[in-house]
């Protein structure tokens, strides 16, 4: 009994430790932007948004089964849909990844010093794709009951393969150089994430409603590329002139 409460008391403490660390890595996603523009010079910048399409009959989403780990199982009362192919509404496509590929030259950017988190949570990852800075902190964090084991397969960094039991502390690493690094759990066939490592603040994912921003983008000729998991990558090349609001529209085909 005395073994059980001490558990509980773990958990219960894992738990809030969690907490903690999402919340901190919540907020340090919406400051990359303010904290990288607090550093450049961002007079005469411009702006860049616009949406991600889906055109064509839109996609049935897939049922994950979470039989093979009735502790993953257990955490959902709904079923949980495969995150690889996600629409709003008039075709919106989410988790498209918008960037800047070419046209910033030589210019060099350092890293965040807050870090980001990528969380294991409902035999999930939480978010389904993490955008992040080369050489910034990455916090992997397990908040499930149950084991992960964490396995970027990266073809320009290290390649590592970490397994986390229920209540560990997050594991902490870093990619060096920019791509996006598909990432898996040897443990859960149907985890599946990408982390999107940037060497330039220049890049955004999009929400449900398929929108993006890239802010204080420095005048100049740019290509920029959207990449979707199952559609691929679309290129546009734009010219930003000072203080310019532009916008785009990249339409993926079924
Ligand atoms: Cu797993």
């Amino acid at each position: 009994m005395r073994t059980r409460i001490n558990y509980l008391k773990i958990g219960v403490t894992a738990a809030l430790v969690l907490l903690t660390a999402h919340g901190a890595g919540t907020r340090t996603l919406r400051a990359i932007g303010t904290s990288s523009e607090a550093r450049e010079d961002t007079s005469g910048a411009a702006t860049l948004s616009g949406i991600v399409k889906l055109e064509g009959s839109q996609p049935v989403a897939t049922r994950i089964n979470m039989a093979a780990d009735p502790a993953c199982l257990k955490m959902h009362s709904a079923p949980v849909m495969s995150e690889e192919v996600a629409t709003g509404t008039n075709g919106a496509l989410k988790d498209a990844i918008v960037y800047i590929s070419d046209g910033l030259g030589n210019r060099t950017f350092d890293p965040p010093t807050e870090p980001v988190v990528f969380e294991q949570k409902g035999c999930t990852y939480n978010p389904h794709i993490l955008g992040m800075r080369a050489r910034q902190t990455l916090k992997v964090a397990n908040s499930d009951p149950t084991t992960h084991n964490i396995h970027p397969a990266p073809q320009n960094n290290r390649e590592w393969n970490l397994s986390q039991p229920p209540g560990s502390s997050p594991i902490e690493e870093s990619f060096a150089r920019e791509e996006i690094i598909p990432v898996k759990c040897n443990v859960h066939p149907w985890m599946k994430g990408y982390i999107a490592v940037f060497k330039h603040p220049y890049f955004a994912i999009t929400t449900k409603d398929g929108t993006f921003d890239l802010k204080n983008v420095p005048p100049g000729k740019y290509t920029i590329e959207a990449w979707h998991e199952k559609y691929g990558v679309l290129t546009q090349k734009v010219t930003l002139e000072t203080n310019q609001t532009r916008t785009l529209e990249f339409v993926f085909k079924r």
